[in-house]
């Protein structure tokens, strides 16, 4: 039999759950794909020293080494088999290995949904960070993270929320605009538009 594909993913604490939205991007594609695949549980700590002592290719933008990661088996073709970073680029290479199911890709709203979901989660990070934190992350995820983040100088609560107003009715709007109920009308199975 064929050897499926891994996914990297974040632990949460017991009893251990996927929580984290970047890899439930790509955790989404392949349930939706029903592509094969086993998770390989990774925690905050040990993602770069791991992908390093691979020799995986560090992102050019932003954190060097981010989960979702996913290992594509060795074939023919590719004795090594490969490692592919971020949500983006692996919706990419599966949507042209797996095509059908389609993921939409092209469609006109992705871009705009992309910015606009980026900035509802930048402008509520001081609303779901603490919480993740406290009831969702491991010791040492928890620990990893209070080095990441200062959450002193994000904005929560009702400030929060005021703040996030605007990009939140810029996404009803897009949603309306071909009636909904998702951002592609009636085609409710373009899960990663609404996910990115
Ligand atoms: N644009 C990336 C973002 C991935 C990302 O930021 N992942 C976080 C976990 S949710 C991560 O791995 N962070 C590593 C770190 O902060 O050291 C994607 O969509 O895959």
């Amino acid at each position: 039999m064929a050897q499926e594909i891994t996914l990297f993913d974040l632990p949460s604490k017991p009893p251990n759950r996927s929580w984290s939205y970047n890899p439930w991007k790509t955790r989404i594609v392949l349930n939706y794909k029903s592509i094969p695949y086993k998770t390989h549980w990774i925690e905050f700590p040990d993602i770069a020293p791991h992908f390093e002592s691979l020799g995986v290719p560090p992102n050019a933008q932003g954190t060097p080494y981010t989960v979702p990661t996913i290992h594509i088996p060795p074939s023919p073709s590719q004795p090594k088999g490969e490692y592919i970073v971020d949500s983006k680029a692996i919706a990419i290479a599966l949507e042209a290995k797996y095509p059908d199911p389609p993921l939409h890709l092209d469609a006109p709203q992705l871009a705009r949904a992309e910015e606009l979901w980026g900035q509802a989660l930048r402008a509520l990070m001081g609303v779901f960070v603490p919480d993740v934190t406290r009831t969702l992350l491991t010791d040492r995820n928890k620990e990893y993270m209070k080095d990441r983040i200062d959450l002193k100088t994000v904005v929560g609560g009702d400030e929060a929320w005021e703040g996030a107003k605007p990009v939140i009715e810029a996404i009803g709007l897009l949603l309306k605009e071909k009636g909904g109920p998702f951002v592609m009308g009636e085609t409710g199975k373009s899960y990663y538009i609404i996910f990115i």
